[in-house]
């Protein structure tokens, strides 16, 4: 009954060229699928990633983004748990426990959040009903694959009612929580939730962009004594301990010494957790070794180019540290992204949002905002649509 929309998109045709802003015409949603007018979009480093085509699972052309907030245009037969005109944000992880006939075993499990419901469709940039992407081009009628089951560089979009978390409080502004889309709300649930950090504990955090910011930010609500950041590029000492890093090493100033030994003596023995924030396998392997030798444990956070792998000793885990992983924080999605807009909404100054948009444009200036990406000048900026 849904009518098809054309609309501005900004569409990835080939891996490392520049967006096109192009009319593309969005299908209604059918069974059990979500139409969304995105109103802000923010731009996430794995976005930048995979248009470099570092992403096996990339395929092209696909309309990006995946950090966003906006309101529900139609629903396809069959959902209930959202009605146009709701605000939501989109998560590219889904959660179908509490919506499902027959859940995953992984929104079952409380040790998961990677809801299995959608995940072979939208690993291939299609729609599981019809196993066909909802874009087309308008000039030529040609299909234009999704991103991550979100694709929210585009005036409207098409994502599975699993993976749509509402915002109920009509006060919260959808320019600011369309971070709790993902970066913010993974460094938070790394911290919170992978790692569940404790008072006291001294921390190291690699990678000083939204993410790892955003674990220097969640160490210091759980009552972290020491949070170390750590980062190539000088100019993100000063935001790091604004967010509450006690101590900055940049790992160029140390020629000839790895990182985790300078870590390692400042603390005396090591850090109880370290977060990689950046997505290189070589500060994996240093945020491993700078963990304390009997307890330490160490998060990856960030994502790595396809392909690559991680080494250490086997013996640095025979010794007490523990490796391991976050995907969105370890968060259940669409039950707990409401949950984050309400910490938001009550925390005052201290959950404020600001402090991570750095730039604002117009959606048309998208590729300007990939270039501030790359620039390592820019935590976060919003495309306003
Ligand atoms: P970003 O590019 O804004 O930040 C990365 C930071 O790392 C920059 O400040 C850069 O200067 C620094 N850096 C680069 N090389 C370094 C090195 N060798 N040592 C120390 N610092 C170095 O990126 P972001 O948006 O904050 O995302 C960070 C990573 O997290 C990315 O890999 C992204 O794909 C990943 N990510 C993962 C999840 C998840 O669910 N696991 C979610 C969101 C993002
Ligand atoms: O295989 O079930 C699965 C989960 C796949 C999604 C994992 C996402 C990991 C983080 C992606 C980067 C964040 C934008
Ligand atoms: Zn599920």
């Amino acid at each position: 009954e849904g009518k098809p929309i054309t609309c501005k998109a900004a569409v990835a045709f080939a891996p490392k060229q520049p967006l096109e802003v192009v009319d593309v015409v969005v299908a209604p949603p059918q069974a059990g699928e979500v139409r969304i007018k995105i109103m802000f979009t923010a731009l996430c480093h794995t976005d930048a990633y995979t248009l470099d085509g570092f992403d096996s699972e990339g395929k092209f052309p696909c309309v990006l983004g995946h950090e966003a907030a906006g309101v529900v245009e139609s629903v396809g037969s069959g959902v209930t748990s959202c009605k146009p005109g709701d605000r939501v944000i989109p998560c590219y992880q889904a959660y179908c426990a509490d919506i499902s006939e027959n859940p995953c075993e992984h929104c079952l499990h409380p040790k998961s959040n990677l809801c299995q419901a959608v995940r072979a469709w939208t690993g291939r940039g299609v729609m599981k009903t019809d196993e066909k992407p909802r874009f087309t081009l308008a000039r030529d009628g040609s299909e234009i694959f999704h991103f991550m089951g979100t694709s929210t560089f585009s005036e409207y979009t098409v994502v599975h009612e699993v993976a749509v978390a509402k915002v109920n409080n009509d006060a919260a502004p959808l320019d600011k929580v369309c971070l709790l889309g993902c970066g913010v709300s993974t460094g938070w649930g790394a911290v919170h939730n992978t790692a569940g950090v404790e008072a006291g504990s001294t921390v190291a955090v690699f990678g000083l962009g939204a993410v790892g910011l955003a674990c220097i930010e969640a160490a210091v609500e759980a009552g972290a004594r020491q949070i170390i950041g750590v980062d190539t590029n000088d100019e993100k000492e000063a935001i790091a301990r604004q967010f509450g890093a006690t101590d900055f090493v940049n790992p160029t100033k140390f020629p000839g010494k790895d990182t985790q030994s300078v870590i390692v003596e400042m603390t005396n023995g090591g850090v109880d957790y370290s977060f990689e924030c950046v997505g290189n396998v070589n500060v994996m392997r240093s945020a491993l070794e700078c963990c304390r030798k009997g307890w330490g444990t160490s998060v990856i956070v960030g994502v790595a180019a396809a392909g690559t792998e991680i080494s250490t000793r086997p013996f640095q885990l025979v010794t007490g540290r523990t490796w391991k992983g976050t995907a969105f924080g370890g968060y259940k999605s669409r039950v707990a992204v409401p949950k984050l807009v309400e910490k938001v909404m009550s925390g005052g100054d201290k959950a404020n949002l600001d402090k991570y948009i750095t730039h604002r444009m117009k959606f048309e200036q998208i590729n300007e905002a990939f270039d501030l990406l790359h620039a390592g000048k820019c935590l976060r900026c919003v495309l306003s649509m």
